[in-house]
């Protein structure tokens, strides 16, 4: 039999590595880096070769499960969608859209047939009960985005193949390969820019493998950024360094912000962020000096304590530095398929209302998924009892999952679309699974706004759709579909206009996510009437994608503001930086707790977030869930490297096994997230042979950016102390 060779995208990680698949009687032989990507240019990381894994799992579901009692059972999709569609409009009919609720995890933002389709069944729903995994994750960097740009999706990534400088805080690209900064080949770019004398510096209170390699790095107390990224921008005012060129013209706040950033002196940062006041100024100093730098900041610094008020320092420092789309500094791409300037862009919104039992602020319709347990446990008006969840697992991705987990119990209806039956998706009454990420074709919707280089490059399916499977976008469809045929679509209207609203609708569902790219790209910035003419079929000549260059600038035209202004602070802004100032003077005087040390996450390059630990090529080997610890926080509890020990926070507790390593700070242990899959009614073997423990039964569903209502994952107080003997049937029963 021949051999067929196909490109494609990566969809794991937002890289989107270009890959090269050959392919033999139906059975992929390899899948190796595409040399020819415009963006990638032939990186690859472990995990695209476990796409096959993914494709063969025997483990991953193909038809729609319907649970009956403890038992599970296959049945039909016509049969699968129309009661779930009875069920949905039933709870609809008795409680209200609010009595449902909706949950997106991570995949959603890589699966584009998610993205176009997913409002065919919020729509008829009206919902305001939605939740994503958007509020673990980048919520501050959306707000920030949307308060000073005017659009949630306008984030600057660092321009790094002409950088001079990279200050990095909260991130370890060479493990994530890099977040909100889709730059596959991070490691060989960095290189690159030290082998032009640029400088890249880590802030991490880990020695990550990124420390590894960068030119500095600087520990810093989980939480403390916010103390040194305003003393940094202290310091550039205080010694009348700021230099913002042309931004100047169309930014509104400098001078406010120069007046109040004036009490953060890197002495005070130095007492709670734990690095000393000379190295803040000298590093303040550094950044201006740099004909090109840029501040970044991910994961570390969004998903603490003050993860807008980090975000915020990092935007205003790379503005008054004059490093906003500046070459070298945090630049704008320009995607083909552009969801700012498109038309149906979605800027966002901000507290427009709140969750019912907490009063947490929405943004751009999302509620924080820090309170999604409590909208299910508290009764009263508005309370949720059907849950949708789609491509996601909160039990293990969101802050004290043991309490979701109990929520999920209590549900009168849930359903999951979904590929595995994981700590989530067991609580479903249904779960409907979608073909698999080679069955189907794949445009980057989300990571071309976050690229270093714009490109585009559309990835055909590499297998047939499977006889009798869905698509994402095809469960969406037939769900909506159903849905308005039970709920109807606006009453108040007359009936030949809600008709037509249906019509129009069904139109839409029916239309594949090909068709709608083609409409965007002829229609987008590089479509018809311009050189490079962009289009379904343009892109499909180009199997290994199309190169339209390096960042370019932005600014003012791409602002989303009204005329086009950058608004650097606001009542909320103002208010948060009044109230840090009342914080850290608190933090300045507080005694550390006896014994407690601040948990942290990370992350490692053949793991990607909880659901790919089925695929045997990747857990294989030592086990790499287990708690760093420092050996003289190890010493001081006399604890020995190796030993189970168990961890207690607020909310809950977990044994796990220690490893001593100066690669963390003292004071400070690092435990990755995604684990935890020993629990009853997981199918996914492999996995569960490999089950590690949970860092989500730690962190803590009240521990939050109080700004966004992002979870404070990172910096979680807990006690580290000895398994006891007694206890040791427990722990059995938890392993
Ligand atoms: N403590 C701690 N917690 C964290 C983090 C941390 O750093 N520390 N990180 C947070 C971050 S950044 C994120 S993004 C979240 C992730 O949190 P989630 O998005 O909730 O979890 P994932 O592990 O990504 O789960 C993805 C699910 O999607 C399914 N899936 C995969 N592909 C598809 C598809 O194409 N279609 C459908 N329908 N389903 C699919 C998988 O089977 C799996 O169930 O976790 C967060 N939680
Ligand atoms: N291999 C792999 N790649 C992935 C993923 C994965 O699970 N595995 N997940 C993907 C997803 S969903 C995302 S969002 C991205 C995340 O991408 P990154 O943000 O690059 O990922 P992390 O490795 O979580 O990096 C966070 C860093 O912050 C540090 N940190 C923790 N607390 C603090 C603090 O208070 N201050 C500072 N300065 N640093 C702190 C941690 O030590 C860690 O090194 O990665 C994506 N890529
Ligand atoms: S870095 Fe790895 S997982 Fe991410 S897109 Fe590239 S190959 Fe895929
Ligand atoms: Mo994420």
């Amino acid at each position: 039999m021949a051999e067929h060779v196909h490109y494609g995208a990566c969809n794991l990680c937002e890289a989107i590595c270009g890959l090269e698949f050959r392919v033999r009687d139906g059975r992929i032989v390899s899948i190796r880096g595409d040399e020819q990507d415009p963006l990638s240019r032939g990186h690859i990381c472990p995990k695209a070769v476990a796409l096959q894994d993914l494709h063969e799992d025997p483990d991953r579901l193909r038809r729609p499960q319907k649970r009956v009692g403890d038992q599970w059972q296959e049945i039909g999709w016509e049969q699968a969608l129309d009661e779930v569609a009875d069920r949905l409009a039933a709870i609809h009919r008795a409680h209200g859209g609010q009595a449902i609720g909706g949950y997106m995890g991570n995949p959603s933002v890589h699966n584009w047939g998610i993205m176009t389709h997913s409002s065919a069944l919020f729509g008829p729903l009206k919902t305001r009960s939605r939740f994503s995994a958007t509020s673990v994750d980048q919520l501050p960097h959306q707000l920030v985005s949307y308060w000073l740009y005017g659009h949630q999706l306008m984030v600057a990534v660092p321009d790094i193949d002409r950088s001079q400088m990279i200050l990095m805080l909260g991130a370890n690209p060479l493990a994530s390969n890099g977040s909100l900064w889709t730059v596959p080949d991070v490691r060989k770019r960095i290189k690159a820019m030290q082998a032009r004398g640029g400088r890249l510096i880590v802030v991490d209170p880990r020695h990550t493998e990124t420390a590894e390699i960068a030119d500095a790095h600087h520990f810093i107390r989980p939480g403390g950024d916010a103390a040194l990224l305003l003393a940094l921008l202290q310091v550039i005012f205080a010694e009348n360094l700021a230099r913002p060129g042309r931004l100047a013209d169309f930014c509104d706040g400098l001078e406010d912000a120069a007046h109040r950033v004036a009490p953060f002196t890197p002495e005070r940062a130095a007492a709670v962020c734990g690095i000393d006041a000379d190295t803040i100024r000298a590093l303040a100093r550094e950044l201006v000096a740099s004909p090109a730098a840029a501040v970044y900041g991910r994961m570390g610094v969004s998903t603490q304590a003050h993860g807008t008020l980090c975000q915020w320092a990092i935007a205003a420092l790379n503005i008054v530095t004059g490093n906003l789309d500046r070459p070298g500094g945090m630049m704008f791409p320009h995607p083909a398929m552009d969801l700012i300037k498109g038309p149906g862009s979605k800027p966002g919104h901000y507290d427009a209302w709140r969750s019912r039992v907490r009063g947490l602020p929405e943004f751009g319709g999302e509620l924080p998924v820090a309170a999604l347990a409590e909208e299910i446990l508290t009764p009263g008006d508005g309370q949720i009892r059907a849950l949708v969840t789609i491509a996601g697992n909160p039990v293990l991705s969101t802050p004290n999952g043991r309490q979701l987990e109990q929520a999920l119990g209590t549900l009168d209806f849930m359903v999951a679309i979904d590929c595995y039956r994981n700590e989530t998706t067991r609580f479903a009454d249904y779960i409907l699974p979608p073909t698999g990420g080679l069955e189907h074709d794949h445009y980057d919707l989300i990571f071309h706004h976050f690229a270093m280089r714009n490109t585009a490059k559309y990835s055909p399916a590499i297998f047939a759709k499977p006889e009798g499977a869905l698509h994402d976008w095809q469960i969406f469809a037939g769900l909506g579909r159903r849905l308005r045929a039970r709920l109807g679509s606006g009453r108040s209207k007359p009936m030949l206009q809600r008709l037509s609203a249906r019509l129009r609708a069904e139109v839409a569902e029916r239309l594949p996510p090909h068709w709608l790219l083609d409409q965007a790209l002829k229609r987008g910035p590089y479509g018809k009437g311009r050189p490079q003419r962009l289009s379904l079929k343009a892109l499909r000549a180009a199997p290994h994608g199309i190169d339209l260059g390096a960042l370019r600038e932005a600014l003012p035209r791409r602002l989303c503001h009204r005329e086009r202004r950058i608004a650097l602070l606001n009542d909320a802004l103002r208010a948060e930086l009044q109230r840090y100032d009342r914080v850290l003077a608190e933090l300045q005087t507080q005694a550390p707790r006896d014994g407690e040390l601040w948990l942290i996450g990370r992350r490692h390059v053949r793991s990607n977030n909880s659901w790919m630990h089925n695929a045997q090529r990747l857990v294989k080997g030592k086990p790499r869930h287990q708690l760093y610890m420092h050996p003289a926080d190890l010493e001081a509890r006399g604890l020995l490297d190796g030993q189970r020990v168990r961890i207690a926070s607020r909310v809950g507790e977990i044994d796990v096994e220690v490893m001593a390593t100066e690669q963390i700070m003292r004071g400070v242990v690092s435990l990755p997230h995604g684990w935890g899959h020993a629990r009853p009614g997981v199918q996914q073997r492999v996995a569960q042979a490999h089950a590690g423990q949970s860092a989500n039964d730690l962190t803590d569903d009240r521990y939050l950016d109080r700004l966004s209502g992002n979870a404070a994952l990172n910096g979680v107080p807990v006690q580290v102390m000895a398994v006891r003997d007694d206890l040791a049937p427990r722990v059995a029963a938890n392993a």
